[in-house]
């Protein structure tokens, strides 16, 4: 068998994709909640155009969103119905701390995690937090500017203290942060970073960067004193880039890729700035802000394992007449002659999904946990809400026995694997309800019509084979 006898079989969601009640049991306001779906969707996700509140003018997706607050017992009865064995969720940082500086959390926030903790534990499903999914407490962005002030890190830490504590018995895999190198690219959504006119983005970025990789080496060392049996991860938007040709000015272009999204990981793996970071990072004049202690904190307090998502692999030339990048996401690429995309042109790679693996296992030698994978697709429902789903089904089937070749024939130690909204939710990049990776369907519409009726695709059974056969029967 490939795969290890308790492998984590399951799927992922993030509070503020599927959740809603944005303003209820106490809730505060966060930056995903001001991200309309939309044309503007790109620039206030990407911290260029400021606002910091709702308007008539624009949808926001996240409000309602599938409505799980109040639906958690029947989907996560619908995920127990698939045999689940785990489910990655987030929890909504401003449920816990509304404003983000409060020295107490707010009670009816903690309570209803438990809930849906108690829920899972129910079906024996073990849960797999990630403590911020791209949310930031919009009090904290309009007082302190999010992660690019250095108070962040007290109030994550807080943050963090309260629900280990909290749930010590009930939670023992944990994530840090989402994607932690979307900061990059996606940065008003990943990290609450706006910027003013004039400003050195780079600077910001990294200095934001900082804060929150000294947060995690914090939080990893509470996590282990308030329970030894945590484990503790990262999580970075993975996805190898190959180079266009092999001109080596274009196999050199793709290693510094690379680079640019190995390097939060590197620290957090490997506890320290890597060498050709701190170069590059000189170069561009930009100060990094460390502070007596940090890097003993880095080095000291390094995560237990290496999650991840994989959509797609990326592409690049080092000559700029080619490099002309595809649009559909927020990761530049070129597109691959040898490879599909799919209907928001993500280019569909199998064996990218074995390059990964074995390129994070070579570089880091921890445990991988694939928490993110799956296709974007619009789904045409019968009047049931059934879905003949064989094109989702033949994205996972393809990507699975990738992963199991990463495993048994490259022995890839491997914790589990999470398919990406496991129950449809909103698009994180477009803010769109079209763009659907479930196993189940929820009626709703990217305008906000629908009944909210949840309803199994042909996928659903077809994974639900596939987990308990533990891999073998795809
Ligand atoms: P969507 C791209 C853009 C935004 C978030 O993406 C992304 C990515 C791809 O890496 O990251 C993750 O919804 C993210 C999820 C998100 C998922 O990819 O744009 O962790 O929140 O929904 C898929 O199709």
């Amino acid at each position: 068998m490939a795969f290890r006898e308790n492998f984590l079989w399951g799927g992922a969601t993030a509070a503020n994709q599927c959740e809603g009640a944005y303003l209820e049991g106490g809730r505060g306001l966060a930056n995903v909640d001001v991200v309309p779906a939309g044309s503007d969707r790109f620039s206030v996700g990407s911290g260029m155009m400021k606002m910091f509140s709702c308007n008539e003018e624009h949808y926001y997706p996240s409000h309602e969103a599938i409505d799980m607050y109040h639906h958690y017992k029947e989907d996560i009865a619908l995920l127990a119905g698939m045999g689940f064995k785990c489910y990655r969720l987030s929890i909504a940082w401003s449920r816990i701390f509304p404003k983000g500086d409060e020295l107490e959390p707010n009670e009816e926030g903690l309570k209803f995690y438990d809930n849906v903790f108690d829920e899972c534990l129910k079906y024996g499903i073990e849960p797999l937090v990630t403590i911020c999914h791209f949310d930031v407490p919009m009090h904290l962005i309009e007082t302190i500017g999010g992660w690019r002030s250095r108070q962040m890190i007290d109030h994550y830490v807080r943050y963090c203290e309260t629900i280990f504590k909290r749930y010590r018995d009930k939670v023992k895999y944990w994530l840090t942060f989402n994607e932690i190198n979307m900061i990059l690219h996606f940065p008003f959504m990943g990290a609450g970073l706006y910027f003013e006119e004039g400003e050195n983005k780079q600077q910001v970025k990294y200095t934001a960067a900082h804060h929150e990789l000294v947060a995690s080496a914090l939080a990893t060392k509470i996590a282990h004193e308030i329970n030894p049996e945590f484990k503790i991860g990262c999580m970075l938007a993975a996805g190898n880039t190959y180079a266009n040709t092999c001109h080596p000015e274009d196999v050199w272009r793709s290693i510094e890729k690379d680079r640019e999204n190995y390097f939060f990981i590197d620290v957090q793996s490997r506890g320290e700035y890597p060498a050709y970071a701190l170069k590059q990072l000189e170069r561009e004049g930009v100060k990094i802000p460390f502070v007596k202690g940090d890097k003993e904190l880095l080095q000291t307090y390094t995560v237990d394992f290496i999650s991840f998502s994989y959509y797609s692999s990326r592409l690049v030339s080092a000559n700029p007449d080619v490099n002309k990048m595809t649009e559909g996401n927020v990761f530049d690429t070129l597109k691959n002659p040898y490879l599909e995309a799919s209907e928001w042109g993500w280019q569909i790679d199998p064996l990218g999904l074995r390059i990964t693996l074995n390129s994070l296992y070579d570089r880091y030698q921890k445990p991988l946990f694939i928490v993110e994978n799956g296709l974007g697709a619009v789904d045409i429902p019968d009047e049931h809400g059934y879905v003949e789903d064989d094109y989702r089904i033949d994205y996972l089937r393809e990507h699975i026995r990738a992963m199991k070749e990463a495993v048994e024939l490259d022995g890839v130690d491997l914790l589990g694997y999470t398919t990406w909204g496991c129950i449809d939710l909103v698009s994180a990049g477009t803010g769109e309800m079209k763009k659907r990776y479930g196993f189940i369907y929820v009626d709703k519409d990217n305008e906000g019509n629908g009944t909210l009726r949840r309803s199994k695709k042909k996928s659903y059974n077809w994974y639900k084979k596939v987990i308990h056969s533990n891999g073998e029967d795809l």
